[in-house]
């Protein structure tokens, strides 16, 4: 139903009597022992969520000799009477929780404990979703603790209401350069976030236009205000990205030259500005320099320099730069061979390592180009030690079939955390360096591209809900298995049934595979419609002047990044991956084009040419597209109307979109090699 769409993965349906039996005895009482705004919201959503799925639950201040639910915080000391022992909290993370069932005064008691209130609106989503799972709660004995700190969504929104790579309608935040207000909406939102464990959100594009540039005046903070104030609630600490040409745009000063004086004087009291509306405003995100938006580089300065100047203006206040690390040239000359984009980021930030203050934080997307479907790892990963910095993934589908196709995308980001940097030594995973274990970072943790809009299920596609909560269950505990999140995920939104769970698992388990079987083959990337960035269009974007080629003749394909003959860019990884991706008989073959240019009769390590490869997995990739459909038609009877139509209408536009895709490589590449087929299937 519309309701589902809307809820996602918090409905609380009815229960079946014999597991609600079974709850009852604890879910008759809640006892809050502490208070606050965030535990406000922990008593709000788990009367709603008792109430929906069991019976409503009478609410105390005080312990009862009765069945019940206790939340407090740690240090209150009324918990000494319950006999629980929360030092297991005292060396754990401001956002850890425990939930242990105990037996009070002879009475059945499950008790939540955060270690802040943060810990126990947690705790009260962890509990609510173990109901949801149908858990048994007798015996529980749970120890949370994030694995990352910083845990974020960055919203791409601008104030017309439109989102930058938005595929599920607009932005729930403005329309027509106007706030909307929507209360209830941004609540609900701060809901999902919350329930997953998000606490960091910046709610406009990195690309601050015009409008946008107001963002940080008195006649718009008022507004931002009011959603800190929603968010807040929840835990969620709210972030503005600016515009580094600031002091020019609004400012009325003819620099933005970040050793100029007047320039940091603007900015340190534009942030005391802020701070008077938002008094726990997080910070600033920023990109500079980067696909013409302004930065330091215009006055010939460093972006240490510019990040420094704004972290100096927030230091005050405990406010946080996000700067980012997506700079590379925008203008390349295809002819240009020397010039290679995936070593930007690298070329750009690594010498600066050391030279940022310490409540700057850098961003650097998981790998060296742009949230392709297969890429390497960024090598910033690793190089930088002296600096904080964190991973940014993107929620959103933008390159990964646009909320159209299905590509659940937590089986990518595992292989992205679970790659090891060998910085200091086997085991130096990336998972280990953004949580900051590695090089005792200050601040650290994983950050991404929101996949939301005002659509009524929010991402468009009801399926790709997934990737919203993989993305929050997995940087929460980046330790869970795609098995165990896919698994949770289509329990808690779609029920138990045997057939909807398993299947609706396993298509969300293979779909990045099969999202990668019909486009742009062994990890070269691109080859989509430039612009709007769906849809093939294998030279679409080979003479331009972007610095996203493949390099197709009637030869071979792919990138030469070798160092003997090519851009050398394998070097920027410690030895063990440099040697891993610069021979050609060790890269592995999702990669080959990425790191290699090849005849089209190499013959890759599964045996197959790739040029066979090429056909195989293209043909293969659609036929795989119809057997979703097939799978999913078989649910009709088992999943409601709005919902299985909702997905049934992607999966169409899904097919349509493999079959072109499939047509045109293999067609592109067929005329270019002149190889066959070797099943002559059809190409054209
Ligand atoms: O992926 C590219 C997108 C741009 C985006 C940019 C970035 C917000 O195509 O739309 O701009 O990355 O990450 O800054």
């Amino acid at each position: 139903t519309l309701e589902a769409a809307y809820h996602c993965w918090l409905q609380y349906n009815k229960l079946d009597s014999s597991i609600e039996e079974h709850y009852q005895t604890y879910c008759e009482t809640l006892v809050f022992l502490d208070h606050s705004q965030i535990i406000q919201a922990a008593k709000e959503e788990l009367v709603q969520g008792i109430t929906s799925m069991i019976h409503p639950p009478s609410v105390h201040a005080v312990p009862l000799e009765k069945p019940s639910i206790v939340l407090a915080t740690y240090e209150n000391n009324q918990l000494k009477d319950y006999g629980i022992n929360t030092t297991v909290l005292d060396h754990l993370q401001e956002d850890s929780y425990l939930i242990q069932t105990i037996t009070y005064k002879n009475h059945h008691t499950i008790a939540i404990i955060g270690k802040q209130d943060k810990g126990v609106l947690y705790g009260a989503f962890h509990l609510l979703r173990l109901m949801q799972m149908r858990e048994n709660l007798n015996e529980l004995a749970i120890i949370e603790n994030p694995s990352n700190q910083i845990r974020m969504i960055n919203h791409w929104d601008n104030m017309d209401g439109s989102i930058e790579r938005g595929y599920s309608g607009d932005s729930i935040f403005y329309k027509d350069y106007e706030f909307i207000h929507d209360i209830k909406r941004i609540k609900d939102y701060a809901r999902l976030l919350s329930s997953i464990g998000i606490n960091s959100l910046s709610i406009n594009n990195v690309n601050v236009h015009k409008v946008e540039t107001n963002l940080i005046t008195k006649e718009m903070l008022p507004s931002v205000a009011e959603i800190a104030d929603i968010m807040r609630c929840y835990g969620i600490t709210t972030y503005l990205s600016v515009n580094y040409a600031s002091t020019i745009e609004i400012g009325n000063l003819p620099t933005a030259d970040p050793l100029d004086k007047d320039v940091q004087q603007w900015w340190i009291e534009k942030t005391k500005e802020i701070y008077q509306h938002i008094p726990d405003f997080g910070g600033f995100i920023v990109k500079a320099d980067s696909e013409h938006r302004p930065g330091p580089f215009t006055y010939n300065r460093t972006h240490a320099d510019g990040a420094n100047m704004l972290a100096k203006a927030l230091e005050p206040f405990g406010g946080l730069v996000f700067w980012r690390c997506f700079v590379y040239n925008c203008l390349q000359d295809w002819r240009d061979r020397k010039t290679d984009r995936a070593r930007a980021a690298y070329d750009h930030f690594k010498p600066l390592d050391g030279e940022f203050m310490d409540n700057v934080i850098l961003q650097i997307k998981n790998g060296p180009m742009d949230f392709q479907v297969r890429e390497p790892v960024s090598p910033l990963f690793g190089a930088l030690q002296n600096t904080n910095h964190v991973l940014e993934f993107q929620v959103a589908q933008e390159y990964t079939g646009q909320q159209k196709d299905l590509c659940f995308l937590v089986p990518q980001w595992k292989e992205v955390l679970d790659f090891d940097t060998h910085a200091k030594g086997e085991g130096t995973t990336i998972k280990s360096i953004v949580d900051g274990s590695q090089f005792d970072l200050t601040y650290s943790g994983i950050t991404a591209v929101s996949n939301i809009g005002n659509d009524m299920n929010w991402t468009g596609n009801t399926l790709a809900q997934a990737n919203f909560f993989g993305y929050g269950r997995l940087i929460w505990n980046t330790d869970l298995t795609s098995e165990e999140i896919a698994n949770e995920w289509v329990r808690i939104t779609f029920g138990h049934d045997d057939e909807v769970v398993s299947t609706i698992t396993k298509m969300l388990l293979h779909s990045w595979e099969i999202y990668e079987n019909y486009t742009a083959p062994l990890g070269v990337g691109w080859m989509i419609n430039p612009g709007h960035h769906y849809g093939p269009n294998i030279e679409g974007y080979e003479y331009s002047l972007w610095g996203t080629y493949h390099f197709s003749d009637c030869f071979g394909t792919g990138v030469n990044r070798t160092i003997k003959d090519g851009t050398g860019y394998t070097s920027q990884y410690y030895p063990e991956n440099t040697s891993l991706y610069d021979s050609i008989e060790t890269c592995p073959d999702n990669l080959l084009l990425f790191f290699h240019h090849v005849p089209y009769r190499h013959q890759l390590k599964s045996g197959k040419t790739v040029i066979q490869h090429i056909y195989d997995t293209h043909f293969l990739g659609v036929e795989q597209v119809q057997d979703m459909i097939q799978k999913w038609k078989q649910l009709e009877q088992n999943i409601d109307s709005y919902r299985y139509k909702n997905v049934l209408d992607r999966f169409n536009m899904q097919l349509e979109n493999a079959i072109e895709w499939r047509d045109c490589i293999n067609t592109y590449f067929f005329r270019h090699s002149g190889i066959q087929d070797e099943h002559s299937r059809l190409i054209y």
